[in-house]
């Protein structure tokens, strides 16, 4: 039901595709430079060493090393430098607060922001071994940790052609953010939301099978995590039903720790709502709990852990419960107001959104350049039901067309309304119609602006609408 778009018709947009995105990339270059226009730089010396002066050879050549902060890593350019004099020029690349820290020396930035830049100095290096961290609660610990190493004859490998004030020139982001853009969409292992299939029991049930597992999620290029998923996806497989069924979901749980589920926005009986240990005892790992009830849509439901969620659904348990037909229930409500050809639309999409945990920044598990793209020609029509499952609320907005909002949290609206964001807050699902009108790469993605954009290009929350 999502648009799992063959390779062939993503081959066919790639040109027109590339010459689209260069476009985009101008809105972002614009809007990274006015950030990183507006942003002071700061250079912090919190004790002496800073200002001391040394008179070593080292010295007279200035040794720049760039920092990038992200969650959670710590890169350094070079991580080895000569004794003597070195000017970290730290840039927060990721989307919370991060700063970078000596603790043996006593030398830190301020904390930065995401996209802030900062300077720190520090004099007198000696040969040896210096560990970087950053400071805040847990994220050493989470990986932001690194080594310099301080050696004699490494050489001072400051990049002449970096301005001292900056982390990167106008050239050098214009080519990340290039070099990013072109790889879209970058191929990963792994994708979520497929439809699940039932097998009908012997007592009439549709029966699906749902099990927690732990696998290796490849979120973005390279980029594998510990991902809690629902039969090896996330997020997990669509289960549709319709009005009537008897529905038994059995599921099985092979996590190291207990879970249960919850049925968010479908009606069950209290025994099946996945609230332990009020409705039913934890499912420990090696046990297998049924969740029966009898479809009442429409709906549009979530499920989910219900048991320490907050480090279970960011991590990757959520997915998509639809009952009865949504694509035939949207146009309804739209009643052709989006200037449909054929009054039926073409795909049904969940898009689930995520931003915290192993998964953290993401649209249905993947970070940009790995999301995946949706193709329409003009005059079709896209059904998107938007998901959150994370901890903040994300501004949904696509490049044209301008969507039709038809149902909130699988209700349909009386008077359904066009808005071009559609703000989607934790646990809410947003129904929304978008028409083709215009052909082109229509980019579509979270509107703060930290969860789409960095120095380096677009990533995280983004995606496109390719219409031809
Ligand atoms: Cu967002």
């Amino acid at each position: 039901m999502s648009d799992t778009s063959s390779g062939s018709t993503v081959q066919k947009n790639e040109s027109f595709l590339a010459k689209s995105v260069v476009g985009l990339m101008f809105v972002a270059v614009s809007i990274a430079a006015l950030v990183l226009g507006v942003v002071a730089v700061v250079a912090i010396n919190n004790d002496n060493g800073g200002s001391s002066t040394s008179s070593s050879s080292s010295a007279a050549v200035a040794t720049i090393v760039q920092v990038r902060l992200t969650e959670f890593a710590v890169t350094m350019t070079p991580a080895t430098v000569p004794p003597g004099e070195v000017t970290f020029q730290v840039v927060n690349g990721g989307t919370l607060e991060h700063n970078f820290a000596i603790p043996t020396l006593n030398k830190r930035t301020i904390m930065l922001k995401s996209g802030e830049t900062a300077e720190l100095v520090v004099s007198g290096l000696e040969v040896g071994e210096v560990a970087i961290i950053c400071e805040v609660a847990g994220h050493e610990a989470s990986g932001m940790k690194a080594t310099l190493t301080v050696a004699e004859g490494a050489s001072a490998m400051a990049s002449t052609d970096t301005a001292p004030m900056s982390a990167m020139t106008w050239q050098q982001m214009d080519k990340a953010m290039e070099d990013v853009a072109m790889t879209y969409p970058a191929k990963t292992e792994g994708i979520g939301n497929q439809e699940l299939e039932y097998t009908m029991s012997a007592d009439g049930y549709k029966e699906f099978l749902l099990t927690a597992k732990i696998v290796k999620w490849e979120v973005e290029v390279g980029k594998f995590v510990d991902g809690w998923t629902y039969n090896g996806m996330i997020p997990g497989p669509v289960i549709h039903v319709n009005s009537g069924d008897k529905v038994r979901i059995i599921h099985k749980n092979e996590l190291p720790e207990s879970t249960s589920l919850h049925l968010h926005g479908i009606r069950v009986p209290n025994a099946m709502d996945g609230v332990d240990p009020y409705t039913q005892k934890p499912i420990e790992p090696g046990a297998t709990f049924n969740y029966e009830f009898v479809a009442d849509g429409p709906a549009v439901g979530m499920y989910h852990s219900h048991h320490n969620a907050q480090v279970q659904i960011p991590n990757g348990m959520a997915g998509a419960i639809i009952i009865d037909d949504w694509k035939t229930l949207a146009m309804k409500a739209a009643s052709g107001r989006t200037g449909d050809a054929d009054g039926k639309a073409e795909q049904e999409v969940v898009m689930v959104l995520n931003d915290a945990g192993n998964i953290g920044l993401s649209l249905n598990g993947k970070s940009f350049p790995a999301t995946t793209p949706y193709t329409l020609k003009v005059g079709e029509t896209l059904v998107v039901h938007y998901y959150n499952e994370g901890f903040m609320t994300h501004p949904m907005h696509m490049h044209q067309p301008t969507g039709l909002v038809v149902a909130r949290d699988g209700v349909v609206l009386d008077s359904p309304y066009f808005a071009d964001t559609i703000s989607v807050a934790p646990g809410e699902r947003w129904t929304v119609v978008y028409t083709a009108q215009d052909a082109g790469v229509w980019a579509w993605h979270c509107h703060i602006l930290t969860h789409a954009e960095t120095p380096q290009g677009m990533r995280y929350m983004v995606t496109a609408v390719i219409v031809s």
